[in-house]
């Protein structure tokens, strides 16, 4: 078998507001390096074009999804997420992704390593990157995934199958300890600026848009075209990194660097989020989840801004309207969170690396 003779199996998906290829780990190379190798090839990388591969352009539509059976006795299957950099020669591993997460249980599904049951198939999902096991509820009358259905989410046009998500356990995903504060503090000061160094799912750098002169209303594209700021947040971000326990991130897409500033469409906070070069369309869902989290933080800069829900549905608004997630608590402390997601199968084939 060749892989550039005979192609890939390959499947295309929209994963919330992300795109991706699913891959099943049988189909791709064991050694990592041959493996990164052939992903960039695949989605056209480094170019800030991708026009020689299937990528999108955007490191939104830069990801990938490789599926295993589970290694785990509590999980169905086993989720590597990979993040393919647009115009750098990079795959890493040092992020998961909860969007590209929402098309998981159902390319599961399709290819045939949880078998459907019932109405809903509950899909247990262990998250290499991270370690923990999400639960995703997928829709599956007659036995086959449905993605059609009435739910919206922003950042999406039209309506699809409601794919909701549920996640225990994911403080310090990837700062480790089991804590949602790897400093041990609410707020750090790094280069003037009060910045709250916090992992619950995602590994993120909170701090005031006006810290940065900035309302928090700007457009992606005004952002973007701001070098000055964006040095200025590349710095931060270098010096974050090591105290978050995430060592040199130079060359990594976390921290996450999320600006945020008070709601104004009713939600709890209004957020910013570079991931980490590019501003996010809209924001992560272990973003979304840990920027939540960080309104419960006293004294921090999301907990200054934020209008907090008496329900625990926090609505994160960003560039294209509000994310929401659901925050558990009990006796003040943090005990799960999850979210309402959609999915959509766009193209099934082999693809040329
Ligand atoms: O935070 C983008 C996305 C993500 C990651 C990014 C994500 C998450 O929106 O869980 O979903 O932050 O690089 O797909």
């Amino acid at each position: 078998m060749s892989y550039e003779a005979d192609g890939i199996p390959c499947l295309w998906m929209r994963g919330g507001t992300s795109k991706g290829a699913y891959f099943l780990a049988s189909d791709l190379p064991a050694d990592v390096a041959e493996r990164d190798e052939l992903l960039l090839r695949v989605m056209g990388s480094p170019d800030a074009r991708q026009i020689d591969g299937i990528g999108g352009a955007d490191p939104l539509c830069s990801k990938v999804a490789v599926l295993s059976p589970s290694s785990r006795a509590d999980a169905d299957v086993d989720y590597l997420f990979l993040q393919v950099f647009v115009d750098q020669p990079i795959v890493t591993d040092a992020q998961g992704c909860g969007n590209i997460l929402a098309g998981v249980g159902p390319a599961a599904i399709e290819r045939g390593l949880v078998a459907a049951s019932g109405e809903e198939t509950r899909v247990r999902i262990h998250m290499l990157n991270t370690g923990e096991v999400a639960v995703a509820r997928v829709r599956t009358p007659g036995g086959r995934v449905s993605y059609r259905g009435d739910a919206a989410i922003d950042g999406v046009p039209g309506t699809h199958a409601p794919i909701p998500l549920m996640f225990t356990g994911i403080a310090g995903s990837m700062t480790g300890g089991g804590v949602m504060l790897p400093t041990g503090r609410g707020v750090d000061v790094i280069d003037g600026v009060e910045c709250t160094l916090i992992d619950n799912g995602m590994p993120c750098v909170i701090m005031a848009a006006s810290d940065f002169g900035l309302t928090g209303r700007e457009s992606r594209e005004d952002l973007e075209a701001n070098s000055a700021l964006k040095e200025r947040i590349e710095a931060i971000r270098l010096k974050a990194g090591p105290l978050m326990n995430l060592g040199d991130v130079a060359e990594k897409s976390v921290p996450k660097m999320t600006l945020v500033s008070a709601p104004l469409a009713g939600g709890a906070i209004n957020t910013r989020s570079f991931i980490p070069h590019r501003c996010h369309a809209s924001i992560g869902v272990f973003a979304a989840v840990t920027v939540a989290s960080a309104c419960l933080v006293e004294g921090s800069p999301a907990a200054k801004l934020a209008v907090l829900p008496e329900d625990g549905r926090f609505a994160i608004e960003h560039p294209t309207g509000a994310a929401e997630v659901v925050i558990e608590t009990e006796a003040g402390e943090i005990t799960g969170a999850g979210t309402i997601r959609t999915a959509r199968k766009l193209f099934d084939g082999r693809v040329f690396p």
